[in-house]
């Protein structure tokens, strides 16, 4: 986003940043203080729950990560799966 912020999801030891797209629905879901949001990831939906900070796949909620919004700028493992480096 312009005020470089971020949202990203839990991958072992460390945070993966969502790609931009996404990232930027869950902003626009999050700055309308709306409780949830729903995203589609490669054919699955994960509801992004602002309460828990947790995202959870619609059809096995055990599949949970917590997420958070933070600087672009965060040590991060890579974007959407994709690593740095
Ligand atoms: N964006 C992209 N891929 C996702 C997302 C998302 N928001 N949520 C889940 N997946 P689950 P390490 C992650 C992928 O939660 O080594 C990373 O992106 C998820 O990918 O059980 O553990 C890496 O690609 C996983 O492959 O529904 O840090 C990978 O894990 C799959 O959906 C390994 O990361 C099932 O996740």
């Amino acid at each position: 986003t312009e005020d470089g912020y971020q949202w990203f999801y839990e991958g072992r030891y460390g945070w993966w940043q969502y790609d931009d797209r996404t990232s930027s629905d869950i902003e626009e879901a999050y700055k309308k203080e709306d409780k949830s949001c729903t995203i589609l990831v490669a054919g699955y939906v994960y509801i992004v729950d602002f309460e828990g900070m947790v995202q959870r796949r619609q059809t096995d909620p055990s599949r949970v990560r917590h997420v958070k919004r933070d600087l672009a700028t965060i040590p991060k493992k890579g974007v959407a799966g994709l690593r740095i480096e």
